[in-house]
């Protein structure tokens, strides 16, 4: 698929002042500083679009950006970022609990995990929740670039074993690297075919 516009719409903390227009939306999630900014920058080939930072913690707000005219890019909080306190981790994760409860625009989670790291708790919890609520995610293990091919196979087979202790089944997995677009084809035609694929439903109401 091709971005021809990707514009940014609108930040908040409350799911109800979300667009209400009903376009798909496709959102991206993990802990603070895994590289979901940076994913929805190089997604859509537009440097500035989302905020980046090396200090993590700073995306504290829903973000909606307009793709194409005809779907969303949403980039979510993140979580567990320990430095910002008890307090401010509680405010977050009502923002996200919030968010996945009661969109009904969402039509597929991407949860990001960092490709260098051993299973973390937090993540698996995270995982584990999604199953329960029944909301349709993907795996994406971010920043290939910075281990070896042969590192990152090994890190994916490990997690994959890691989720099959709870799962039967595996979500689609991505790797990607946002240096090197690494993952931009794949992750686009993921969501182009199931934009084709609800187009195809409404057609049929
Ligand atoms: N080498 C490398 N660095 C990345 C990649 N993705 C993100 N980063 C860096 O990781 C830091 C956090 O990225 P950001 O997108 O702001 O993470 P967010 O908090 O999840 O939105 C920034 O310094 C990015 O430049 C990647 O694929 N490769
Ligand atoms: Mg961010």
């Amino acid at each position: 698929m091709n971005i021809k516009k990707a514009e940014f719409v609108i930040s908040n903390t409350d799911p109800a002042k979300c667009p209400q227009d009903g376009w798909p939306e496709y959102a991206f999630i993990g802990r603070s500083n895994v590289g979901k900014s940076s994913l929805i920058n190089m997604l859509t080939g537009k440097k500035g679009l989302a905020m980046t930072s090396s200090t993590p913690g700073k995306t504290q707000l829903i973000n909606h950006f307009m793709i194409n005219d005809e779907w969303y890019l949403v980039d979510l909080p993140g979580y567990g970022y320990a430095q910002r306190g008890k307090k401010g981790r509680e405010k977050i994760q009502e923002i996200i609990d919030a968010y996945l409860d009661s969109r009904e625009a969402l039509t597929c989670l991407f949860v990001l995990l960092d490709c260098r790291h051993e299973p973390q708790k937090i993540d698996l919890e995270f995982i584990t929740r999604l199953g329960e609520d029944g909301i349709p995610f993907t795996i994406v293990f971010t920043k290939a670039d910075k281990i070896s091919q042969a590192k990152l196979k090994k890190n994916i087979e490990n997690y994959k074993a890691s989720l099959l202790e709870t799962w039967e089944e595996l979500p689609p997995i991505f790797f990607t690297s946002s240096e090197r677009k690494t993952g931009k084809e794949e992750i686009l035609n993921y969501i182009e075919e199931i934009n084709q694929m609800i187009q195809n439903q409404d057609k049929g109401k």
